[in-house]
């Protein structure tokens, strides 16, 4: 038997992490001979405090047998003691006639503090990945906090873009899901990211010769991407939380997993055109468990430039707002 590992996870009571808990302690996550510990974060107050119980007795009736142990708490530095894998998914959500600029204050405050305790008590191998919005300045935030963990360390998620995407070109195409590959996504979780069909391949061919039609391509299926989230708040009246979970699922099994290539939002370091230092969607290789290098030999054409330097715009916007607050 593997020895336990321990994964905190942050709004651990709210939509996506109801969705998201029961996966990990099932063992779909890290694999179904990894025995786990679930350290379980909700803001100190009654009400979340109270529905966290609930899902841990919930937890519990599941009888998973990977699940070792839990913690429930108010405290991040209880939360991400000794934590392996950190999954950031709790975040302050926009109110009505809110700022974005105050969103992004509001949650950098909530961002500093808990890449503080995680720098401070997670384990020497943590791996940080943020799911709370807007993840990409989050994450930055996060990262911009520690002194011993390195900025490769913190990812954020735009695998639930990747997952739409690939879903909407089989969809067009005719084709099962695991036909398309190579659909990378560049830059924020907005509806400003760039989904690349240009280098996407359904059956082995381009996309755009298996499509044959590249204004549906620009102008229906990007602008579909980046509006999903809209949409199914329309259809549902909640925003994805089954289908996020999903993808976060995805996004450290593939990070844990040797050889995959998948989309995650990492320090740009000045690729694909991005400015130093942001965190930006685009393909990456894993090499090790939790360890991954970003491909870089994908030529973009004029159409790709001007959407890669539209969200890259945006981030960096994003990143004007908090400057203060980056360590
Ligand atoms: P909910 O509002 O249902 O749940 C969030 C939970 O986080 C709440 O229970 C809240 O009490 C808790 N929380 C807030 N601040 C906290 C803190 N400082 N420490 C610990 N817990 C805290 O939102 P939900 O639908 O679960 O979405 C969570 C986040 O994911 C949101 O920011 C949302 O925008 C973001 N999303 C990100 C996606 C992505 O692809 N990166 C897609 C889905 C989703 O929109």
């Amino acid at each position: 038997m593997k020895k336990p590992i321990r994964v905190a996870v942050t709004g651990a009571a709210g939509n996506i992490g109801y969705a998201l808990v029961f996966r990990i302690a099932s063992g779909e996550m890290f694999g179904k001979d990894q025995p786990l510990i679930l350290q379980l974060l909700e803001i100190p107050v009654e009400g979340p405090q109270k529905a966290l119980k609930g899902v841990a007795m919930e937890l519990e009736d599941c009888a998973f047998p990977l699940l070792q142990d839990m913690v429930l708490t108010g405290d991040a530095n209880v939360a991400f003691k000794d934590a392996n894998w950190c999954l950031l998914v709790g975040s302050k959500p926009r109110g009505p006639g809110m700022e974005r600029a105050d969103l992004l204050k509001d949650n950098g405050k909530i961002f500093i503090a808990q890449g503080q305790a995680i720098d401070a008590v997670a384990a020497d191998d943590a791996r940080v990945a943020v799911v709370g919005n807007p993840c990409n300045t989050n994450v930055m935030i996060a990262a911009s906090q520690a002194k011993r963990l390195t900025a490769d360390r913190f990812t954020a998620m735009v695998r639930l873009d990747e997952n739409r995407g690939r879903a909407l070109l089989a969809r067009k195409a005719g084709v099962a899901i695991d036909e398309v590959s190579d659909l990378f996504i560049y830059g924020n979780h907005s509806p400003t990211m760039f989904a690349d069909f240009t280098h996407a391949k359904i059956g082995g061919k381009a996309a755009a010769e298996v499509i044959g039609d590249e204004a549906w391509l620009k102008t229906e299926y990007l602008p579909a991407v980046g509006k999903r989230g809209a949409a199914v708040i329309e259809a549902r009246g909640q925003s994805s939380a089954a289908s996020a979970a999903n993808a976060l699922v995805d996004h450290v099994r593939d990070l844990t997993t040797v050889g995959q290539v998948h989309s995650a939002a990492v320090n740009s370091e000045g690729r694909y055109g991005f400015a130093e230092g942001v965190w930006a969607g685009m393909p990456v290789r894993t090499t090790a468990p939790g360890t991954y290098e970003v491909i870089t030999g994908f030529e973009m054409d004029a159409f790709a430039k001007s959407k890669i330097a539209l969200t890259n715009d945006e981030l960096v916007g994003e990143r004007e707002t908090v400057k203060d607050m980056l360590g």
